[in-house]
Formats: C-alpha cells, structure tokens, sequence
C-alpha cells in the first residue's frame, strides 16, 4: 500500500468512526467517546477536517465534571447497556452538580487535550476560528490539570495517583501485577456482569477473567465512595503512579504554555508545573538499577519491577536531565524494547518470561504510544532515530492496515480493525 493509499484508508477509517459530535475508538468493540482517544484523534483530524477536531474535544469537555475531572467515556444514550460492559448503569455516575452533562464514567485519563488542542491551533489555516477555540478550551483544560494536581495528589509528593488500572489507558499492563495481587478477586462478579469486549474480540487477546473481576472490585470501591478523592489512602484498593500518565501531566503544562501565549494568558505557571513534575518524576519513578521509570504502588511505596513501555515515555519531556535521557534511550535501543527494528516499540519488555506478544497491553506494539516516543527523539534531537521509528510504525500500518494494535514479532495487525488512533496518528505521521 502506498502513503497515499493509507491516507485515504485512514480519512476513510475516521469518517465512519464519527458519531454526531465525536469519534468512536472502533464501532464493535468501544461505540462510545473515551478521553485520551479523542486527543489522539484530533491530532490526525486537524489535518483534513479541522472543524471535526475542535468538535470531538468540545463535545468531551462537555462532560466534564464540576471538579475538574474529565470523565474516560462519555456514553452514547443511544448504544444499548448491552453492547459495552461496564456501561452507564455501572457506573451509576452522580448527576448533576456533580457533572455538567451527558452519562459517563467517573474516572479519567492521561491529559492529553492539552496537546492535541496546541496541535490542532498550530495546523489550522483560519488563526480567528482556532484561537476562539482555545479561548473556550482552556480554562476546561487547566480545570483538568487542577484536578490531577489537587485532588489526586495522594501520596502528597508531586504527582497525580491512578485509582483504576483502565485511567492509565495501559490497562493489563504489567506495570500493575504486583498492586493488583493485593486486590481480591471475586469471579462470581463476572457472572452478574457479562464481558462484551470477549464476544466481539479474540478472549486471548484481551485482558484475562481475573483482571476484570478486579477491574470491576476497584471501580466499584470508587464509585461507592461516591467517585470523592479524600481518604483514598485509607480505603482505596488500587493507587498508583504512573511514569506515562505523569509524563503527559507535564506534557500537557508545556502545551498549555504555548496555548497561553497564543490566547494571551500567562504561561510562566505552566512552565514552572511541567519543570516541577519532570523533576519529581525523576526522584520518585526512576530506578538508576533498571535506567528506565516505573510504576509505584503507593499503598506500599514500592516500584514495580516490571520493564514496560510506560516506564519510557518520560523521553517524552524536553526537560528530562540528560543521565535519564540517555538511559532511557539505552533501554529502548536494547533486546528488550528493539528500537531501530522493523517493527515498533512493544508494550512490555520482549525479554521478559511472560511476555505475550497477544495480549493487549503485555506485549503488542500501540501506536500511540510509539508516537509519544517518536516525539520524544525528535525533541531531543536523535531525528535518525526518530525517522527509524516513524518508518517502522507506518510500515505495520501499511502491511496490516489501521488495526488496534501489532504483533511485535512479525508485525501483523490485531485487536480490532479501523481502529481510530492508529489511522489519525498516521494521518500525523504522513503530515
Ligand atoms: C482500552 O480500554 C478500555 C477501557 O477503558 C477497554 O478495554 O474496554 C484501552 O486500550 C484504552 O487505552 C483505550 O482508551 C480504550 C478505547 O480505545 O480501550
């Protein structure tokens, strides 16, 4: 397939994933609006229909919560209970005050907005139009950041605490094991509740029976502390911090810098977070064992062992000290992560002895977070590199077409097809 055959693959893949107001991550397998992937999408969207970007994010921000929280789907009243688990009825999320409108979740995801709103202002040809949407746009988007900050501040250092595995948008990543082997599971919940994702994806694929019964033990812990942050320490059963959802935290601060300018506000403040978090980041995530970041389980102040993709993307930050930067590129040029390769980064370390080159988050290439690392290299410089990565990651695509994610072996497309942030971010890819 050529590039311009895949753009038109791609434009085609996002057209018929849009939905009234916003994009759909796959028709079968997630028919509502998730968070982070509406970022993504809006990054590849600006290109050829600006208009559909500012609306996908205007349509999320929406449904923001009065505190700040930017939910991780909003439901579409339209698609029934049935075909997504767990839906609206789950959640059973506070109406108003506690949210402005619409059904959703009552958990987040990585802050991407800021990013992809930048991005979008910076392609578009109408500056009036787009300036007018970051004028709306922003005081939502430091909403947001606020809330990270404040209220999911739990270990008091600096950082913004995950209370569910799904807010990392890495869900069964291995990063998690050693917090989730405290969380007790219940299979008879998965009786009552009956998994949708396995009837329209292949079972070995997704995550495993165990991991949903304790997904749905932890989201319900937090709904039934009616979604509040205070006390989490005392009685939540998941609290972790994220290498990759902190990175994007201080990612996301950079951007609002540059929105700031634009819009005429002051963007000191973002700066000085983004240089706060990227140092914090450094003296709590980092192990000089390993040279890479990792997740900590903050109800035991432990780091996790495991060597996953999350654990890179602090490359991400322009501002990481240079021992770190060079670590980081170490590992991901090593055995373990293959960067150079023919095939993109995997989500875990090939090296390891559960590697699972199928499994969702334990081992497939995604490409989003390949391009946070494409960034990465490109901000620091290593343009070789990164034109290595971009080619690899655009060749999986071409060979399997815009799929969910790729076998880190032999490259071929998996998980589900006419996947929305694989054709948008290719669509950036090609820009
Ligand atoms: C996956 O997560 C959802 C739960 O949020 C699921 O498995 O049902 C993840 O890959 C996540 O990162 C992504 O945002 C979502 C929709 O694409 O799917």
């Amino acid at each position: 397939m050529t590039e311009e055959e895949l753009r038109q693959q791609a434009v085609e893949v996002l057209d018929a994933n849009w939905e009234r107001d916003h994009t759909v991550p796959s028709r079968a397998l997630y028919p509502h609006q998730w968070s982070w992937d509406s970022a993504f999408v809006a990054v590849g969207m600006a290109l050829h229909r600006p208009e559909r970007a500012w609306r996908d994010l205007r349509s999320l921000f929406a449904a923001q919560w009065y505190d700040g929280r930017v939910p991780h789907i909003v439901f579409d009243p339209d698609v029934s209970e049935r075909d997504y688990f767990p839906g609206p009825a789950f959640w059973d999320a506070p109406a108003s005050p506690g949210r402005l409108g619409g059904l959703t979740t009552g958990i987040v995801q990585p802050p991407v907005h800021p990013v992809a709103a930048r991005d979008i202002y910076l392609r578009c040809l109408d500056r009036d139009a787009a300036r007018r949407e970051l004028e709306w746009l922003y005081p939502r988007l430091v909403k947001q950041q606020t809330y990270l900050f404040e209220g999911r501040d739990v270990a008091g250092d600096g950082l913004a605490s995950i209370v569910h595995p799904w807010e990392s948008g890495l869900d069964n990543s291995p990063a998690w094991d050693s917090a989730l082997a405290a969380v007790p599971v219940d299979l008879s919940l998965l009786r009552s509740h009956r998994r949708q994702d396995t009837q329209v994806s292949v079972h070995s694929h997704r995550p495993t029976d165990t991991d949903y019964a304790r997904y749905i033990t932890i989201a319900a812990s937090y709904r039934d502390g009616g979604y509040l942050d205070e006390g989490l320490l005392e009685h939540h059963p998941f609290l972790v911090e994220c290498p990759a959802f902190n990175s994007i935290l201080a990612l996301a601060e950079l951007a609002l810098a540059d929105i700031a300018e634009v819009i005429g506000a002051d963007a000191a403040p973002h700066r000085d977070r983004a240089e706060h978090v990227t140092k914090v980041l450094v003296d709590r995530l980092y192990d000089a064992r390993t040279g890479m970041f990792h997740a900590r389980d903050v109800r035991t102040g432990q780091l996790s062992a495991a060597r996953c993709v999350s654990g890179l993307i602090p490359l991400v930050l322009p501002g990481l000290p240079g021992a770190q930067r060079s670590s980081l590129l170490d590992m991901a040029r090593s055995a373990a992560f293959g960067l150079g390769g023919e095939v993109p980064l995997p989500s875990y370390d090939r090296t390891a002895p559960d590697f699972d080159r199928l499994r969702y988050w334990r081992g497939p290439v995604w490409i989003n977070v390949n391009w946070l690392i494409w960034q990465g290299l490109r901000a620091h410089g290593h343009d070789r590199e990164a034109a290595d990565l971009r080619a690899a990651m655009l060749g999986v695509i071409r060979r399997g077409g815009c799929h969910e994610y790729f076998d880190p072996v032999d490259g071929a497309g998996i998980g589900a097809a006419s996947f929305s942030w694989t054709a948008a971010l290719a669509l950036d890819l090609m820009a």
